[in-house]
């Protein structure tokens, strides 16, 4: 018996990223000091990190799961760009010579690379602090209560601690100083679970909540409850296919990675599983979350 088909169009998801990374790229602009503010080479490092070409799928989630909510798509600008910069904070901070030492991200020379590590050091850390500061600002900039504000910067700041995040970078960190074949299953879920879930599942969160404007209580939701289940799995999956597109582009034994515990078929079957599962998650939401269903879908099948 084959299973019923995904719903979702992957080609509308891809065309609302496309219709929707520009503004964000507005708002980041609008939002990051410019580069003549002192300390120049500081804010520099910053604006060259974060308005480099990135796809933006964590900011145009959260416009999309606000859509879905009943909220106006453009009111979760601020958060979407506040969602960018924690990201390229953590991607700056992964470049760096004790991570993953990497010399080029986003097609140009990571911020290390190009400014000197204690400079893409305090790029990130500032990155992250002017994030949560737009979060915080959220009442004035998008319109909503400072409950809401608040109960979005709580699920932000849980996602990209030491519970989130950078948790599991620090697990990522361990499992590879060790020897020996891939990492257990369930240790490289909790990875994928922390690394990268955390991430996306709070940017839908916060998209949703902002749609909401209902304060904390709307976590306890349904809807919001959906929002996270279909975060978390995207994420899961979303971290499955950079694993296999990885090892395809580098196929040396990589130990924490779903392409060498479940084989690249075991990975793409584990990815669609996902999949399904996201999106049937949202199956309660109904038309307004067809955006948020078709980038799920779209996500889920990248091959870039
Ligand atoms: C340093 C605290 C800390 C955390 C780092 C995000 C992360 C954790 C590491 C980056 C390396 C990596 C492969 C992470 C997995 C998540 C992922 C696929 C990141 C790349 O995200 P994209 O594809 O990148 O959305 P762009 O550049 O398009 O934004």
């Amino acid at each position: 018996m084959s299973a019923a088909p995904l719903p979702g169009r992957a080609a509308a998801g891809a065309a609302y990223l496309e219709r929707w990374a520009p503004p964000v790229d507005g708002e980041l602009d609008r939002l990051l000091p410019a580069e003549s503010e002192e300390p120049s080479v500081l804010h520099r490092a910053m604006r060259y990190s974060t308005l480099a070409p990135g796809k933006r799928v964590r900011g145009v989630m959260a416009v999309a799961a606000c859509e879905a909510t009943g909220g106006e798509p453009r009111s979760a600008l601020p958060l979407a760009a506040a969602l960018e910069m924690i990201h390229t904070y953590s991607l700056i901070h992964d470049d760096l010579p004790a991570m993953d030492d990497d010399d080029w991200r986003r097609g140009q020379p990571s911020c290390h690379r190009a400014f000197g590590e204690g400079t893409a050091i305090l790029a990130g850390d500032a990155l992250q602090s002017l994030a949560f500061e737009v979060l915080a600002s959220l009442p004035e900039r998008s319109g909503v209560s400072a409950q809401t504000a608040l109960a979005i910067v709580h699920q932000v700041a849980l996602a990209v601690g030491s519970r989130g995040m950078a948790g599991g970078q620090a697990e990522d960190l361990q499992a590879m100083g060790e020897t020996g074949g891939p990492v257990p299953a369930e240790r490289l879920w909790s990875i994928h679970r922390r690394k990268t879930a955390a991430l996306l599942r709070a940017s839908v969160v916060a998209g949703g909540l902002l749609g909401v404007d209902g304060g904390p209580q709307a976590l306890d939701g349904a809807v919001v409850r959906a929002l996270g289940e279909f975060g978390e799995a995207v994420g899961r999956a979303f971290q499955i296919i950079d694993d296999v597109l990885d090892v395809e582009a580098d196929p040396r034994e990589q130990r924490v990675s779903a392409a060498a515990v479940l084989g690249k078929e075991g990975a793409l079957r584990e990815a669609e599983r996902l999949t399904r599962v996201a999106l049937e998650a949202l199956e309660p939401l109904g038309p307004k979350a067809g955006p948020l269903r078709d980038l799920g879908r779209f996500l889920c099948e990248r091959t870039v």
